[in-house]
């Protein structure tokens, strides 16, 4: 399974979870819980002139834009539960080398074509202006800032020299045309061969009518050759000749990008040719999950490359059996947009609410077959009214009543009623039909039919009334409470998709080993509690969610928005070895003078104690602390850094403090009285 490479030159929003994301962790879990050999693969897509834009803009190397796009969404869907196998990034060196190969491959076999072509170029920047770089009026609907490629207004791809009055994105001037060459991908060849295997696959495995739709109009234009080179510095290096100023096209190298995260995932592994029983197995089920915006690369151009590879007769790779694009999510009845500052990013969201509540309020809401929409108000009353009150409160009355009368231990089940038969045979339809929905990409109903045992449960405990039969009837209030919990134990199984971390927190309150998906999901039909089994005290599954909570972000959302970027993102650096982190010698010094470097606002001149040895050490800390604050402060200082002179001031070596966004200082010091000279490991 793989779910589209996020550009790493943006927050992920809500948007790319409700496109890609969700159904295809969902989808994923689901397949785990089968017990089926499952590899979930994504990663950045770190490629592209968006992000030589970006740099430009904030006048930094593509390099640090990709690192802070990449690990903050790393992180971001990390937190919200994504079970990936491998999250690559496709500037690593392994992503380089399948490209390259790649298209090294179709240049040796002369499946590709090279053609001269006129291009938009900027005499005052001295480069060809690929893509993003130049903007004009689109010809076909008159749209003022469409862009080289593509007019995003109708949605026309352009040839840059069919733009009206084009300019150059970089320094607004008019650019002149000049000759250029480039190497073409002939897709047009490929296209019958591409209406075969769609038609095929599509009467195989179902494919949505949304997607055949996005296909069959690019079919009935007919396909046409495709660039796979620009002229640009950043992304995969063209491997021939001549072409040393030139890269890959980006979407050339995106979507080998699931190649090569298989391979980065088999290098962890024992085998690192373990990659090849997925992308290479005959009997792969490949399902490529994305949003309608990327149905042309998935469902036509990389499948036509893959068939390109496998013309050779050598290795022959799966191509998608599925491509289950959603369409797009709505926030607050509008499109999320970045450059008007519309929509909450994930990180954001997340801060304040935890994830759970949002993967259920997102699935119940996918746009699987037309747009769709998200309400922070829907958001707060599927949680209180469905998470809470229909799941959480079935789960905590079940563990409450079973904890006050039957000592929290599973009561036997006796004779049964035709209404317990009834809520038995309910538990054992559950996970085929989520299942089914499943396995057919109807997430959103499978998680209405989840919700739907939950109800039935719910209206099973009121039936029976067991707070009546405990005295009345003790032998059928124990069968109740029997079924009751193992409802409990099927809903854990058939949640977990969907809430992961709440499923494995009833599993935990039920007092069962593992996880839910370990149990398998076939078990879910079954009454797996044995009679006796002691369970955990209950505790509260799903927080309400207060009006006051959600309201000032609603709010907030109505303001103009602060700051695009965030401002201080983590600097990211790449990892050390423990023996590069051991060539710093850290070491407690004490304070023992201090006084200002004169004419500096900021160095202050420090003399401090390193066990017997006195150093003498220039910080720029004068704005933040006085003098006199510092003596006697036991501080940490790298020992063995080469000395430097600071405003003609000789500093051996170096104090550590911390600065946050607000640029507020602390120097780092030891509370606990101990020796000065003590090393720091
Ligand atoms: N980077 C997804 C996006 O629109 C785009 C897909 C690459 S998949 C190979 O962010
Ligand atoms: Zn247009």
């Amino acid at each position: 399974m793989t779910a589209a490479l996020p550009y790493a030159n943006g927050l992920l929003h809500l948007g790319h979870l409700a496109g890609a994301y969700l159904p295809a962790d969902i989808y994923v879990r689901y397949q785990r819980a089968k017990k089926r050999d499952i590899l979930f693969l994504c990663g950045s897509d770190e490629h592209g002139v968006a992000i030589t834009v970006t740099a430009e803009k904030e006048k930094i190397t593509p390099q640090a834009v990709v690192d802070r796009y990449h690990s903050l969404n790393k992180a971001s869907f990390e937190e919200f539960g994504m079970s990936f196998d491998n999250y690559s990034r496709t500037s690593l060196p392994l992503h380089h080398k399948t490209s390259q190969e790649f298209f090294a491959e179709f240049h040796r076999r002369g499946v590709l074509k090279e053609k001269e072509e006129q291009q938009l170029y900027c005499e005052k920047d001295k480069m060809f202006l690929a893509d993003r770089y130049v903007e004009g009026t689109c010809p076909n609907c008159k749209y003022p800032e469409a862009r080289g490629d593509q007019c995003e207004n109708c949605g026309t791809w352009l040839n840059q020299t069919e733009l009206i009055e084009p300019k150059c994105k970089i320094c607004g001037t008019t650019p002149i045309v000049r000759t250029t060459s480039h190497w073409y991908f002939p897709l047009g060849q490929f296209q019958t061969r591409l209406e075969a295997y769609i038609k095929e696959r599509s009467e195989r495995d179902g494919w949505k009518e949304n997607v055949l739709r996005y296909c069959a109009s690019w079919f009935k234009e007919g396909l046409q050759d495709r660039a796979v080179t620009r002229d640009l510095s950043w992304g995969v290096p063209v491997p021939v000749a001549g072409y040393e100023s030139k890269v890959l096209y980006v979407w050339f190298d995106a979507v080998l990008g699931y190649i090569s995260s298989g391979k980065e995932w088999a290098g962890r592994t024992p085998n690192p040719d373990a990659w090849k029983d997925f992308w290479l197995g005959p009997d792969t089920k490949y399902v490529a999950f994305i949003g309608k915006d990327n149905v042309v690369f998935h469902c036509i151009v990389f499948p036509a490359m893959l068939m390109a590879w496998n013309d050779a007769g050598r290795e022959q790779y799966v191509l998608p059996e599925n491509v289950p694009a959603n369409e797009f999510l709505n926030f607050e009845g509008q499109k999320f947009s970045k450059s008007r500052g519309w929509g909450i990013d994930l990180q954001n969201f997340l801060n304040h609410f935890p994830a759970d509540p949002l993967r259920y309020t997102l699935a119940v809401n996918l746009p699987e077959s037309r747009d769709s929409d998200f309400y922070m108000k829907d958001f707060q009353a599927r949680t209180n009214n469905e998470l809470a009150d229909i799941l959480g409160n079935f789960i905590n009355r079940t563990l409450a009543f079973t904890e006050k009368n039957f000592g929290g231990k599973v009561p036997a089940a006796g004779t049964l009623s035709e209404r317990d038969r009834e809520m038995i045979r309910t538990i054992a339809e559950a996970p085929g039909t989520v299942g089914g929905l499943y396995e057919r990409y109807k997430f959103r109903d499978g998680v209405i039919e989840s919700m739907n045992l939950a109800r039935a449960a719910n209206k099973y405990f009121n039936d029976s009334q067991p707070w009546k039969t405990l005295k009345a009837d003790p032998g059928q209030c124990a069968t109740t409470l029997n079924i009751c919990l193992q409802v409990v134990r099927s809903l854990a199984i058939i949640y977990e998709p969907v809430i992961p971390a709440i499923a494995l927190r009833m599993w935990g309150t039920l007092g069962l080993e593992g996880t839910p998906s370990a149990a398998g999901w076939e078990s879910a039909a079954a009454l797996g509690l044995q009679s006796g089994h002691q369970l955990n005290k209950a505790e509260i599954l799903v927080a309400k969610i207060e009006d006051e909570a959600i309201d000032p972000i609603v709010k907030s959302l109505s303001e103009p928005p602060v700051q695009e970027v965030p401002k201080q993102a983590p600097e990211v650096k790449p990892l050390i070895t423990l023996d590069d982190f051991k060539k710093v010698e850290l070491k407690l010094a004490k304070v023992i003078a201090a006084e200002r470097v004169p004419k500096s606002e900021k160095l202050l001149k420090i003399q401090v104690e390193i066990g017997s040895e006195k150093r003498q050490v220039v910080a720029g800390i004068a704005q933040h602390y006085k003098p006199e604050d510092l003596v006697g402060k036991l501080i940490v200082v790298v020992a063995n850094l080469q000395p430097a002179k600071l405003m003609g001031q000789e500093s051996q070596g170096m104090l550590l403090a911390a600065t946050d966004s607000a640029g507020k200082l602390a120097v780092l010091t030891v509370a606990d009285s101990l020796e000065s000279g003590a090393p720091i490991k």
